[in-house]
């Protein structure tokens, strides 16, 4: 793993922190690369909880590294967006929820593999937006397809369209964070909610993650139907068995 991302792995929460705070912690292709390598590593660590953050007191993740792109032939740009892409996607089909602690900048491609994330917790001096139009080009890790799924049409066509900044309180009300923390409280916070989420019955949470994302990816019908079978594929786990036995008996669960 390139030494510009970090991965810890801590009873069960994954914490990995993008460490390239000299150029704010853009993504060029070694810390892209760097990045689903420690998103398999997490997986293979069987982690209940993902964070992601960026390292120093400036920037989540400033995007895109545009000295990198100014450089790009066609056919380079197009293997950069697929690279970011595969992140994005390995973020969001990673098998516990994942959390975007926004520390700072989350510009461009930053935002991008915020929106990939399952929450958003922002602290008070964060930054947002799909600034790509300024540089006559358009999000490409997902936000046209990600952003109109989360904040209403209208608002993602704006953020878009004009690559508007916006602060964390403003976020917050467009939808695009869940909540906004006191900076110095924001890592402390995040890792008391991942270890939270880390507590869960993991199986459970899987599928629930599973079906929660299928939402987004077929009809109705066809997202009832994943619902029905994950939900019924549950019984007979050992979480299954143990959670409802706890209720009947009147103690806590011991899950998995
Ligand atoms: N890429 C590369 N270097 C960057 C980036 C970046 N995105 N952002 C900042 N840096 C570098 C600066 O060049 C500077 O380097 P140096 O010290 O060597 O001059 C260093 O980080 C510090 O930056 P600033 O001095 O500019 O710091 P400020 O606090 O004054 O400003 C800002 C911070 C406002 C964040 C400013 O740096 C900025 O506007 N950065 C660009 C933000 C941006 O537009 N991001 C979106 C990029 S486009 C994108 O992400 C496309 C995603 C889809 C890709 C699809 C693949 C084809």
């Amino acid at each position: 793993m390139a030494d510009t991302v970090r991965l810890d792995v801590t009873d069960g929460v994954a914490t990995v922190t993008i460490d390239r705070p000299d150029a704010l912690n853009a993504l060029n292709v070694d810390t892209l690369g760097a990045l689903r390598d420690a998103l398999a590593e997490a997986e293979d660590a069987d982690a209940r909880a993902l964070v992601l953050t960026g390292a120093g007191e400036k920037a989540f993740i400033a995007g895109a590294d545009i000295a990198a792109m100014s450089e790009m032939d066609t056919a380079e740009a197009q293997a950069y967006a697929d690279l970011g892409h595969d992140v994005a996607n390995a973020i969001e089909q990673f098998p516990a929820p994942a959390i975007a602690a926004i520390n700072g900048y989350a510009f461009g491609g930053g935002m991008e593999m915020a929106l990939a994330c399952d929450l958003r917790v922002a602290s008070e001096r964060a930054l947002l937006g799909q600034t790509e139009i300024d540089l006559g080009i358009i999000p490409g890790w997902g936000a046209t397809q990600r952003l109109p799924r989360l904040v209403d049409d209208e608002t993602a066509r704006r953020l878009v369209f004009f690559g508007d900044r916006l602060d964390a309180t403003d976020a917050h009300e467009e939808g695009l964070v869940g909540e906004v923390v006191a900076h110095d409280e924001l890592d402390d916070h995040v890792q008391d909610l991942a270890a939270e989420l880390a507590a869960q019955p993991a199986t459970a949470m899987r599928a629930a993650k599973e079906a929660l994302n299928q939402s987004h990816e077929t009809t109705l019908a066809g997202g009832l139907a994943f619902e029905r079978r994950t939900w019924a594929g549950l019984f007979g786990s050992h979480d299954q068995r143990e959670g409802m036995r706890a209720f009947v008996e009147d103690r806590d669960p011991d899950f998995e």
